[in-house]
């Protein structure tokens, strides 16, 4: 429905839901652009065709303008009782669901970067600590003494997703705002300093379907550096997906086995 109005191309499953929302909206302020022009208009033309007119300055009488605000007012409480709230209900404000089969990522927003980390075969993400953050080596503060880390994949500004699998994303950020965009998957989520928000999605569409790669854009003007702050997510099948985290997975490990050579 949205390719309508011009939006871009939906590539998750819950898409097409934000897209109808924003297209009926489109349709209701068109009737209220129209309606309301021919409200104003009307009345001069009138004017200038019965000269006799008399001015009254008790202002408008009779019950007959309700009937378009009403439906008006109608019209936009239906969409937002009909559609807004239980797609928030079911989308937003539950509890994410994990199963076996979903994808959990954590991504910490920064400036001017997206550092992505997966919690590798164990499912559990390693602990992190503010005190370990090294710029350079560790974006993330990952504490390589818990053994939870030792699978950890961390990467940055680069996500790979698995298609027609539910994702969850828990979204942070180590110092301003930031927002966390996937426009073609309609994700769009602030991480907000001292928050842990959870995103849930579902991709469709893979990236070799999609033509390029989807870009991870940061919504929310968050200082100098913003408009690079840039990320690139690919979705793959799952074979591909199970390829690139086992390469990842050695590029982490090499990368901080170097990091603690190089502290000793
Ligand atoms: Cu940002």
């Amino acid at each position: 429905m949205g390719e309508w109005i011009g939006m871009p191309i939906v590539a998750s499953v819950h898409g097409g839901e934000i897209d109808s929302l924003i297209v009926y909206l489109h349709v209701i302020m068109l009737a209220a652009f129209v309606l309301w022009g021919v409200f104003f208009i009307l009345p001069i033309v009138r004017r200038r065709h019965h000269h006799s007119a008399e001015t009254r300055y008790q202002g408008l009488r009779g019950w007959w303008p309700f009937i378009p605000v009403g439906a008006m007012a109608a019209a936009e409480l239906a969409l937002l009782v009909g559609m807004s709230f239980p797609y928030w209900e079911r989308n937003v404000a539950a509890a994410p669901e994990i199963s076996d089969e979903t994808v959990v990522v954590r991504i910490i927003g920064q400036q001017f970067q997206w550092n992505i980390h997966y919690p590798g075969a164990d499912g559990i993400f390693g602990r992190t600590d503010t005190t370990l953050v090294d710029d350079e080596t560790n974006p993330i503060g990952l504490d390589s003494d818990d053994p939870s880390s030792a699978d950890d994949i961390t990467s940055l500004n680069v996500m790979h997703l698995p298609v027609n699998r539910p994702v969850v994303v828990y979204l942070s950020t180590k110092d301003v705002i930031h927002s966390f965009n996937l426009t073609e998957l309609r994700v769009k989520q602030d991480a907000i300093p001292g928050m842990r928000i959870s995103v849930s999605f579902t991709p469709t569409l893979t990236t070799a379907e999609f033509g390029r790669r989807f870009e991870i854009a940061c919504a929310q003007l968050c200082g100098l550096g913003h408009y690079r702050m840039r990320g690139f997510l690919d979705v793959v099948t799952d074979e591909e997906f199970n390829a690139w985290l086992a390469q990842e997975l050695e590029r982490s490990q090499a990368e901080r086995d170097a990091d603690w050579l190089f502290e000793e």
